[in-house]
C-alpha cells in the first residue's frame, strides 16, 4: 500500500477504503505561516507567482518537507482562472482578490470568455514539475465553485454579506444563472487541466456557501456545483467538496456529487456523518484557532476529532478551514505527529 500516489492513504481513505493510519493535510498549508514560504514569495506579487511553475513546485513542496503531510496542495488561487479568462483582477495583500470591473450586468455577464487549457499551461506544467519530486505523495488540485467565484465578480473583492451578489440571484436569476454556468465552464476546464496534468484528487472549494439557506443552495447554487462534480465522476480522481459554515448545506453539498464532503469546525464529524449518509467520507474539522492554545488543549481536541470521524466510512484530517499566517509552524509539524499516531 501506498508507494504510488493512487493508492495513497488520502485517496484510499477518500474512497473509503482501509488506511493504515488517519491521512492529514491542512488547507493554506502552503503560505503565510511558513518563513520559506514569505522568503521565496519576496518581490513577486501572489497572482505572479502562481504562474512560474519552478516557484509554485518549490511553494508546493515546502510543507510537504517541514511536516511531514500526506498530500500536497497545489499552489494556486481560485481567481487563477478567472484572471487567465481576462479578467482585470489582482490579489491584493492584506485584502484578497480584487476585481476592477464587478461583473453587475448582461452585457459584463456576455463579455466572461470561456477558459481555454492553453491559457493555463503554467498550471499543467507546475503539475508535470511535481509529480516525480512527489513520489506516493499525492497532488490534490483545486478550483473555485461557482458561488464563490461570482460573490468575488459581483462584489468585486471579499465580502461580509453578499448583498450585491444576492441582489442579483434572487433580483435576476436568469442573468445569475447564465453567469454560474459559465463559470461552471471555467471551472471544470480548470481541473479538467490540473487532473490530465495528473493530480490525484481535487478539491472544489465554495467557502462562502454557507451565506445561503438550504432551500437557496438547492436551487441556485447546486446545479452548478453538480454540473463541475458529475462532469469529472468519471475522471478516476476523488472530489473533495468544502465550505465554511455549511452545517445546513452538508446535505445537498454531498448530493451534488462528493466522494468526500469538507466540514469546518461548527458541525462535529458524527453528527456530520449522519447527515451525510454512509456513502461518502468526511474531511476536517479541527478549528485552526485552538492552534494558539496550549498543546494540551490541541491534543485533546486532534483525539476528538479523531474519535468522532471513526463514524465516517473515510476520514481525512484537516483544520475546519486555512491555517492562519500567524500559526506556529511547529506546532503544525507536531500535530501531523499526532495524528499519524493515534
Ligand atoms: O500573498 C499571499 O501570500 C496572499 C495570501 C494567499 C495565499 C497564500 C492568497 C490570497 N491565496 C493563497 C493561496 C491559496 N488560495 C491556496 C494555496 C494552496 C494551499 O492551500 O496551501 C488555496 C487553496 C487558495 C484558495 C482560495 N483563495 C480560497 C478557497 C480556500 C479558502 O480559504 O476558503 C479562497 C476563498 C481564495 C481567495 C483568496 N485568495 C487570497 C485570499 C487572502 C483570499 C480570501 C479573501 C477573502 O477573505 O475573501
Amino acid at each position: 500500500m501506498s508507494n504510488s500516489p493512487a493508492d495513497s492513504a488520502l485517496v484510499r481513505a477518500a474512497r473509503g477504503l482501509e488506511v493504515p493510519r488517519t491521512p492529514v493535510w491542512f488547507m493554506r498549508q502552503a503560505g503565510r505561516s511558513l518563513p520559506e514560504y514569505r522568503k521565496i514569495r519576496q518581490g513577486v506579487a501572489m497572482l505572479e507567482s502562481c504562474r512560474r511553475p519552478e516557484l509554485v513546485t518549490e511553494i508546493t513542496l515546502q510543507p510537504v518537507r517541514r511536516h511531514g503531510v500526506d498530500a500536497a496542495i497545489l499552489f494556486s488561487d481560485i481567481v487563477v482562472p478567472l484572471a487567465a479568462a481576462g479578467i482585470d483582477l489582482d490579489i491584493v495583500p492584506g485584502t484578497g482578490p480584487v476585481v476592477a470591473e464587478p461583473i453587475r450586468t448582461a452585457a459584463a455577464v456576455e463579455a466572461l470568455r470561456p477558459l481555454d487549457a492553453t491559457d493555463v499551461s503554467y498550471v499543467a506544467e507546475s503539475v508535470r514539475l511535481l509529480l516525480p519530486e512527489l513520489g506516493a505523495t499525492p497532488l490534490i488540485g483545486f478550483a473555485g465553485a461557482p458561488f464563490t467565484l461570482a460573490s468575488y465578480l459581483i462584489e468585486g473583492g471579499p465580502s461580509r454579506t453578499y448583498l450585491k451578489t444576492k441582489a442579483m440571484m434572487y433580483g435576476d436569476p436568469q442573468l445569475w444563472h447564465t453567469l454560474c454556468s459559465r463559470l461552471a465552464d471555467i471551472t471544470l476546464t480548470f481541473l479538467r487541466v490540473q487532473i490530465d496534468a495528473g493530480v490525484s484528487a481535487v478539491q472544489l472549494f465554495d467557502s462562502w456557501a454557507g451565506a445561503l439557506s438550504e432551500a437557496d443552495y438547492r436551487e441556485y447554487v447546486m446545479p452548478h456545483s453538480t454540473r463541475v462534480l458529475s462532469g469529472l465522476a468519471d475522471a478516476g480522481v476523488p472530489r473533495i467538496h468544502f465550505g465554511v459554515g455549511t452545517g445546513v448545506l452538508l446535505e445537498a453539498m454531498g448530493e451534488a456529487g462528493a466522494d468526500v464532503v469538507g466540514v469546518d469546525w461548527r458541525t462535529p464529524l458524527d453528527r456530520a456523518v449522519s447527515v451525510v449518509g454512509p456513502e461518502r467520507s468526511l474531511q476536517g474539522n479541527l478549528d485552526p484557532a485552538i492552534l494558539f492554545a496550549p498543546w494540551e488543549v490541541v491534543e485533546r481536541e486532534t483525539r476528538r476529532v479523531l474519535a468522532q470521524g471513526r463514524a465516517a466510512r473515510g476520514h481525512i484530517f484537516n483544520l475546519g478551514h486555512g491555517v492562519m499566517p500567524e500559526t506556529d509552524p511547529d506546532v503544525l509539524t507536531r500535530l501531523v505527529e499526532l495524528v499519524h499516531s493515534v
